[in-house]
C-alpha cells in the first residue's frame, strides 16, 4: 500500500506512524476529465502547504489533531492521462483503507475519483448511503460521449447504489434531464444545505455514510479556486457547519474534491479545504 503513494509535505499534525492509526489522509492527484479548467491535481499538496496557517485545535469541537492518530499517506501515484488505470489504482488503494478499518479522507483531484472510492466503500458496507455536497448534480449519463467524467460521477454512484441512497445538497446547476433523474433516483435538496441536512442526519442515524464534498458547493466568493465555479452557493461558515452537523453519523469515509490552486486567489479555497480536512478528521475519525 505505502509504495502506491508519494510523500512530500504533510498536513499539520500528522503522525509518522502508519500502523494502528485512526485515520489516513490520501491525495488523489487526478484531473484528467475536467471539462472547463483542469489543474486540481495540485490541490492535495497545496492544501497541505497552507494547513499550517490554521491551528491544530478546533474550538468548535473542543478537539485537537494532536490528540488524533492520523497518517498523511501522500499522493497516490497515477499514470497521468490514463483514466481507466487511474480508477483501478484508486479503487485498489481505497479497498485497502476500508478493509483496514481506518477512516480515510481523500483529497482530490477531480470529482471522478469519488466513484472508485465509493465502489470500494460500498463493497465493504452494503447498506451504504452517500451524502453529496456540490453546485452540480453530476448526474449526466455521459458527457461529450464519455461515460467516465467528473460530470457523470454521481450518476454512476446512483446507478450502483440503487434508488434513494444518494443525498444531494446545494445543487444549483444541471440539465432538465439531470433534475428529472434526481426526482426518480436520488434524494435531492436543490440550492439548500440547511435545514434539510438536519432532518437527513436524524434519518441516517447508525447507517454507514460516505461524504463527497465538491468545493464548488460553496459560493465562488468563498471558494474561487475551482474548475467550474457556480454563483449562488453557501458560505464557508455554512459548509463547515455542515461537516459538524454530521458528527453524530457513522461516517466511514470522505472526499474533498475540485480545489484548483491555479485559480485560487490568495489561497482562499485551499485554506478552506484545509479547515474542512481538520474539522472532518475531528468530527468523523476522532474517538476522543
Ligand atoms: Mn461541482
Amino acid at each position: 500500500m505505502k509504495e502506491m503513494f508519494l510523500r512530500t509535505a504533510q498536513f499539520m499534525g500528522a503522525c509518522e506512524e502508519h500502523e494502528a492509526v485512526d485515520a489516513v489522509l490520501a491525495g488523489v492527484p487526478m484531473d484528467f476529465t475536467a471539462s472547463f479548467r483542469p489543474g486540481s491535481r495540485t490541490a492535495p499538496q497545496e492544501v497541505r502547504n497552507v494547513s499550517y496557517v490554521l491551528e491544530e485545535y478546533s474550538f468548535y469541537q473542543k478537539k485537537s489533531l494532536t490528540d488524533l492518530r492520523y497518517y498523511d499517506a501522500g499522493d497516490l501515484v497515477l499514470p497521468y492521462g490514463n483514466v481507466a488505470e487511474s480508477l483501478n489504482l484508486i479503487e485498489k488503494a481505497a479497498t485497502g483503507f476500508f478493509g483496514s478499518g481506518v477512516f480515510p479522507l481523500f483529497l482530490g483531484g477531480e470529482h471522478l475519483i469519488s466513484f472508485p472510492i465509493i465502489k470500494a466503500c460500498y463493497e465493504r458496507y452494503p447498506d451504504l448511503v452517500v451524502v453529496h455536497f456540490d453546485a452540480h448534480a453530476d448526474l449526466r449519463c455521459s458527457y461529450e460521449g464519455e461515460g467516465n467524467s467528473h460530470a457523470t460521477v454521481m450518476y454512476k454512484v446512483a446507478e450502483m447504489l440503487g434508488k434513494d441512497r444518494l443525498y444531494q445538497f446545494g445543487i444549483r446547476s444541471g440539465t432538465s434531464e439531470e433534475f428529472a433523474y434526481a426526482e426518480q433516483h436520488t434524494k435531492i435538496y436543490p440550492d439548500e444545505i440547511f435545514p434539510a441536512l438536519e432532518g437527513v442526519v436524524e434519518r441516517l442515524s447508525g447507517t454507514p455514510v460516505y461524504v463527497s464534498l465538491d468545493i464548488d458547493a460553496v459560493d465562488p466568493a468563498f471558494a474561487p479556486g475551482t474548475g467550474t465555479p457556480e454563483p449562488g452557493g453557501c458560505s464557508a461558515r455554512e459548509i463547515l457547519a455542515a461537516v459538524r452537523a454530521m458528527s453524530s453519523l457513522n461516517v466511514v469515509g470522505m472526499d474533498i474534491v475540485e480545489i484548483l490552486p491555479a485559480y485560487d486567489e490568495a489561497q482562499i479555497t485551499a485554506v478552506l479545504g484545509a479547515k474542512l480536512v481538520r474539522e472532518a478528521l475531528l468530527a468523523f475519525a476522532a474517538k476522543i
